[in-house]
This record gives structure tokens, sequence and C-alpha cells, in this order.
């Protein structure tokens, strides 16, 4: 008879970028100035997009939408370590994954408005479409990567979610499956600390959501999800990984949502405003440009310039958006389901 320990559990946490633009030279990824450059951009106008989308909001022009602010390092940083091969499978708060894969803006904006059409993919191409439904799209993505590996496609399937996702069936249903099957497929949370009103302790007792891996037989990895190149650097990791053979990732982006959880929400009513001047301070895009400014590849007028040139893009893709004639009636079924059942006819006829 013993009794010994049978399994421990360590969790690795990344941070390249701090608050004051320094970097560890070991950890940082081989980027060249254009690279950089091209991830501030994106950045700006992932920003700048969810300016306008708020405005456009409270203006009547879209219907109830869910910012992003706070969360560009993550999505832009996971999102440029894709290959276009790759399949993504969104939730809900990923506009700056699409802009950063080119998604159309206009159409970004479209689905806010109400409009399914903004939600067919272009066929150039792997985005599924938005998942409002918290979680169910996991099982999907892992579907996805099986479907890879029986193709011996060297593709990817990433799946993006939030911290209350962790809490679903289908979250620990598709991770179970994942590490069975060492399937080609990485997890991306961005722990924004909050699921609406909901905070991280009422979510899990566990220390990390990344040591929730280790229990499925894979790794989990916390990375500072405000900081560009830590989340960069853990995508590339993970995707060479998946793609390699040597199964699924998960990956805790630990990050904060800075606005309300969407505009129907009132933050103020569960958030302390000390919490939200201390993540203010982390913020993803000033600690880029301090790093840039440094390396002498950033200015006060070069950063002025590339918030114009975000807006004239979304303002473009505003215009685009509200020049398109309304979506005919009952269009909305059309890419919905294939055949579809009693009850949808029903509805289709009361149209
Ligand atoms: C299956 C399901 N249950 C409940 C909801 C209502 N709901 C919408 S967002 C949300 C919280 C999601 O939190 P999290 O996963 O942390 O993502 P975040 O909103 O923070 O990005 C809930 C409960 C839903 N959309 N789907």
């Amino acid at each position: 008879m013993s009794e010994k320990v049978i399994a421990t559990c360590a969790v690795r946490r990344l941070e390249i970028l701090d608050e004051s633009g320094g970097v560890d030279t070991d950890l940082m990824p081989l980027l060249s100035d254009a690279e950089i450059r091209r991830m501030y951009d994106l950045m700006v106008l992932t920003r700048t997009f969810d300016e306008r989308a708020l405005a456009l909001q409270r203006e009547g022009r879209l219907g109830t939408y869910p910012p992003v602010t706070g969360q560009e390092a993550a999505q832009v940083g996971s999102a440029l370590a894709l290959q276009p091969r790759d399949w993504v499978f969104p939730s809900f708060r990923e506009m700056g994954v699409h802009l950063a894969l080119g998604f159309p803006m206009q159409q970004l904006f479209q689905y806010w408005a109400g409009d399914g059409r903004g939600l067919k993919t272009p066929d150039s191409l792997n985005i599924f479409p938005i998942c409002v439904s918290v979680g169910t799209h996991i099982p999907h993505a892992v579907g996805a990567a099986m479907a890879a590996r029986y193709r011996r496609d060297p593709a990817v399937a990433v799946a993006y979610f939030g911290d209350g996702a962790t809490s679903k069936g289908d979250f620990h249903e598709g991770f179970n499956m994942a590490g069975v099957f060492r399937l080609p497929v990485v997890f991306i949370c961005q722990n924004n600390q909050w699921a609406i009103s909901v905070p991280l302790t009422g979510q899990t007792a566990a220390g990390s959501l990344a040591q929730k891996a280790f229990a499925y037989g894979f790794e989990g990895v916390q990375v500072d999800g405000n900081d560009i190149f830590a989340v960069y650097r853990a995508s590339r990791d993970a995707l060479e990984k998946a793609r390699g053979g040597g199964g699924p990732t998960f990956i805790e982006c630990l990050t904060y949502r800075m606005a309300d959880h969407t505009t129907a929400d009132d933050a103020s009513r569960y958030r302390s405003p000390e919490e939200l001047a201390t993540w203010s301070a982390r913020d993803p895009i000033l600690r880029l440009e301090r790093f840039m400014a440094q390396k002498g590849i950033w200015n006060e007028a070069e950063g002025k310039s590339v918030k114009e040139q975000s807006a004239a893009l979304v303002d473009d893709a505003v215009r685009l958006m509200e020049a398109l004639p309304l979506q005919e009636k009952g269009a909305l079924f059309d890419d919905t389901v294939a055949f579809p059942g009693q009850r949808l006819t029903r509805q289709m006829k009361e149209q």
C-alpha cells in the first residue's frame, strides 16, 4: 500500500512587452518593423471600428453591440499568427480577428445592424459565422479539426471564447474530445474577467483557466492578453505544434473588457472605477506605441495619421453598409438551415 502524487500541473505564463514599452529580448518573436506596424494599424483600426459601432448604436443605426476595446492585442495578435487555410470559429466579440483576417468591414456593420447577409464569409476566408450562443461553437471547432485530420489537410481549427464559456458543458466535451484524439485545434480564451456581471471568482475556483487543459491531457498556457507579442508568440507556437501533429493547446489571454458587456448593459453597476483605472494603464495600444517610439518607428504625428486613415476606412464601410438595399423579407432564413422543420416553415409563411 502507498500514497503518492500521480500528477502535478505546472502552468506557464508568458509576458514579453511590459507597460513602459520594454521587451524581453530572449522571448521577443522575430518581427520586421513592417510587421509590427501592421499589428499597430490593425489594433487602431479595431478600436476605431468599435468606437464608431458604439456611436452608431446610440444613434439607432446599429442594434445591440458588444464592444471590443481593451481586447485588441488578444484578437489581432492571435489572428496574425494564423495561416489562410486555418479554420476560425469566433464567438460574438471578435471583430478584431475579423478585421485582421480581412473580413469586409461593411459586413460586420451589416451584421450588427441586424442584416443576416453580414454573416456570409467571402470564399477566400475560412471563418465560421459569429456564434452568440455561449460556447456552442467549441465542439464545432473540434469537429473541424477531426475533419482536417481525416482529409490529411494541414489546417488547424481555432475557437475563440470568453471566460464565461469555460463553465459550459460544450467547453468540457470539446476539450475532452480534442485531448483524446490529439486533434489540431487551438482554443483561445479571452479571459476579460467578466461574463456580463459575473466576475471570474464567480466563474471558477481554479487559480487560472489555463490549468483546465491539464485535466484533458494537453497544455494550457496563460499569456498577458494586453501584450500583443506574447499573444502572437503563444498562438504561433500552438498553431505550429498542432500542424506538426502535437495536438491541441489552450491559450488563456488574461485581459479586461474596458466597456460594457454590450450596449444593453451598464457595467458601472457591478464594477469599480478603481478596477477600470488599473486596466486603463495597461492599454494594449499605448503599450505598443511606447515600444515603437523607443524603437524609433512611431511618433505622435504618425499615430494621428494612422487614426485618421482608420477613420476614413470606417467612414467608407458605414457608407457602403447604409447604401445597401434592405434585405428582402424572408431572406433571413436562406442560409440558416438546409431543411426547415415545421415550426420554421410556419414562420417563413407568416413573413
Ligand atoms: C447558451 C447561452 N447562454 C446564455 C447566453 C447569454 N449570454 C450572452 S453573453 C454571456 C456571457 C459570456 O461571457 P464570456 O464567455 O466571458 O464572454 P464575454 O462576453 O466576456 O466576451 C451570456 C451568459 C448566451 N448567449 N448563450
